[in-house]
């Protein structure tokens, strides 16, 4: 059975899009959960990844750290995961926008962390240019992708991908900041909101004890010690 190295649920987006990713896919797995950045932190991620970050997949001797490295991994095990589009024109859409969350959105993903316990009326004027922008090109890509795909189901290329993995941490975040987006792209905001597995991360979530102040006190970036992503 497959171990999936996680950290905090309310704090780690990364951790979500591999658990997402498996619990959607239907599979069998065994959680590992390290606190971020306790004084144990680097110590017991390192006994699971060189990278020191989660999440970590562990499956029978191999390990796969990175979350696209591990749904790839995984999807090439299980014919039924969840896959990328089918036609070849739209899965290279799905995993252009997925490699460009993957690595890009950094003003946003420092400036609006993930912290689903919470409620925060965001003043948008007081985000940097580089976020607001960010934000804006999320929203171009999520309405796009409806406008484009809408009819062929409710998420952003019509059956859930791993586009939509990849994507809906953000959404969450934008729930917690108060952040508005346009009304197609409200669909796919409201399509993660009512995920039952998204809601039972959810719940899992408020029910841990550890908390981040310098998240939780919304400490500039700069002065953050660590990125929890
Ligand atoms: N590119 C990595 C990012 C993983 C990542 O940044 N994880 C954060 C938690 S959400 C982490 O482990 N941070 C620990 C640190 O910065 O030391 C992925 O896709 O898995």
């Amino acid at each position: 059975m497959y171990k999936l190295v996680i950290a905090n649920r309310n704090y780690s987006s990364w951790s979500l899009r591999a658990w997402l990713y498996l619990v959607e896919s239907k599979l069998e797995f065994e959680e590992i959960r390290i606190p971020l950045f306790t004084n144990a932190w680097q110590e017991e991620i390192a006994r699971y990844s060189p990278g020191g970050r989660v999440p970590v997949l562990l499956d029978d001797g191999i390990t796969v750290w990175d979350s696209l490295a591990i749904m790839e991994y995984v999807r090439e095990q299980s014919p039924n995961a969840v896959d990328w589009p089918e036609t070849a024109a739209v899965r290279a859409h799905a995993r252009s926008v997925s490699a460009e969350m993957h690595s890009g959105f950094l003003a946003l993903r420092d400036e609006l962390p993930q912290n689903l316990r919470v409620r925060h009326e965001m003043d948008v004027g007081q985000l940097s240019a580089a976020c607001r922008q960010q934000i804006a090109r999320i929203d171009g890509i999520w309405a796009g992708c409806r406008r484009q795909y809408g009819e062929a189901g409710r998420w952003l290329f019509g059956d859930f991908s791993i586009a939509d993995v990849m994507f809906a941490p953000v959404a969450l975040r934008f729930v917690t900041y108060s952040i508005h987006v346009s009304g197609l792209a409200r669909e796919f905001v409201e399509a993660v909101c009512a995920l039952a597995s998204v809601q039972q991360w959810i719940e899992a979530a408020q029910t841990e004890s550890e908390s981040l102040s310098f998240i939780d006190e919304l400490v500039p970036a700069k002065d953050s010690p660590l990125t929890p992503g």
